[in-house]
């Protein structure tokens, strides 16, 4: 079985000038930080170390990144889209994001 390695999330521009409060979704689903609702991060690099389970070689991973907001509804910030086909890493994906983010994050990933 194929196993992709979600090590890290680098934030460049914050949604929120306070930092934002992170979590990440594929195929609908929360999948990360598995015990809390979210997890506020901090400028730059921060270690994420969590395998994607149920994946399949040629898949192509969409993962949504997510702000948690306390008053308000979440905010959808962007999706990191990659494809699952040539083994190796560590992988950079820059977040897609609409024209109205500022924020810019990006993920490092490997597949082995
Ligand atoms: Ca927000
Ligand atoms: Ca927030």
């Amino acid at each position: 079985m194929p196993v992709c390695k979600i090590l890290s999330l680098i934030c460049r521009i914050p949604d929120e000038a306070n930092l934002d409060e992170i979590y990440l979704k594929l195929n609908g689903k929360k999948i990360w930080p598995v015990s809390k609702k979210f997890k506020r991060i901090k400028m730059g690099n921060t270690d994420l170390d969590f395998i994607l389970k149920d994946v399949n070689h040629g898949d192509k991973i969409e993962m949504e990144l997510w702000d948690y907001d306390f008053l308000s509804p979440n905010d959808f910030l962007g999706t990191f889209t990659f494809y699952l086909d040539d083994p190796g890493g560590p992988f950079t994906t820059e977040l897609s994001k609409k024209d109205s983010q500022v924020a810019s994050y990006s993920l490092e990933w490997k597949y082995d």
